[in-house]
């Protein structure tokens, strides 16, 4: 089972960007209703950088939402101020703070808020010179982080570690080594838990193909012990397989992660997306929008 946080209410959607920004609750506490119904475990909520007036829209989102969901909260900009006075609102469930990083600014002040409200806390592998190359480097900044929030008083079981996942069709390198991470983090650090950013990964491309990546990516993360994933709660089929709904698809991909590769003509339409989709995010194809078709 996989943890899933809603990524939808969000300041860059059509529908919920200008209801945040009017102040007007309608939209966004229908939606928050239906991510619950969905199979949400927690709703993000993403204001983005909120440069001017983040602490009041924050404020005001958290008791917007909380009317309707008793749905635990992740709270998820980058300033500072917005993400203090969300956590001031919450009213119910154990706040989750997304994100710390290890540049020096965030640290300092995303740290003490962590301890002040007894919240987890998202940390994200994002260090002083921007994004990791690759999975050492992951790793190390993984350490890093984890022993500055332990000297903090923050207990590994309540970080949340995101390797950062970016678009395959930017660079499938990334994608291998925040793999290659994940099946490292157990041995790092068997107490921290871990979180993916699922729909960075179909960044760029169409749509109606956009699911095909999130969901194989996601049987993909599995394989290590994946503890929660930033989703499209809309996706019905995305939320089974977290779930553990699709044993015998998960069963598949980790056979061809394994190298075990089954004959094409055996598998049905669905097993065959999902073997297609396992060896573009292998590196075994190279990626192109047609990658389902050729
Ligand atoms: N890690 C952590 N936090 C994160 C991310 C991460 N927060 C932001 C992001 N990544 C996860 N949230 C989203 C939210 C929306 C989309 C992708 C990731 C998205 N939206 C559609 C689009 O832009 O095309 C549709 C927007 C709409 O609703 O209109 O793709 O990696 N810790």
């Amino acid at each position: 089972m996989v943890v899933c946080i809603a990524e939808s209410i969000n300041i860059m959607s059509n529908t919920i960007g200008p209801a945040m920004k009017e102040r007007n609750p309608k939209p966004i506490q229908e939606m928050a209703k239906v991510l619950a119904d969905s199979g949400a475990d927690y709703l993000d909520l993403n204001i983005g950088p909120a440069r001017k007036g983040g602490d009041e829209l924050m404020d005001w989102l958290v008791k917007t939402v909380q009317e309707v969901s008793d749905l635990p909260l992740s709270l998820d900009t980058t300033n500072p101020v917005a993400m203090e006075a969300g956590l001031k609102a919450i009213a119910k469930g154990r706040p989750l703070i997304n994100s710390v990083s290890l540049q020096p600014e965030r640290l300092e002040k995303g740290i003490p808020m962590v301890t002040k409200y007894n919240a987890d806390v998202i940390g994200l592998l994002w260090g002083k010179e921007g994004m990791p190359r690759d999975a050492n480097e992951r790793a190390a900044l993984a350490v890093d982080f984890i022993f500055q929030a332990n000297e903090a008083g923050i207990a590994t079981s309540d970080i949340w570690i995101d390797p950062i996942a970016t678009p395959i069709c930017v660079d499938i390198n990334q994608v291998l080594s925040g793999l290659e991470f994940m099946s490292m983090l157990s041995e790092i650090a068997p107490e921290a838990k871990s979180t993916v950013g699922l729909s960075n990964i179909s960044n760029g491309v169409p749509d109606d193909l956009r699911l095909y990546l999130n969901r194989t990516y996601l049987m993909m993360l599995m394989k290590y012990g994946l503890y929660s994933a930033i989703v499209d709660a809309y996706d019905k089929e995305l939320i089974a397989i977290a779930k553990g709904e699709r044993p015998e698809y998960l069963k598949l991909v980790h056979n061809i992660m394994d190298g075990n590769e089954p004959d094409p003509a055996s598998l049905d339409k669905a097993e065959l997306e999902h073997y297609k989709t396992t060896r573009v995010l292998l590196g075994k194809v190279l990626f192109s929008n047609s990658w389902l078709t050729t």
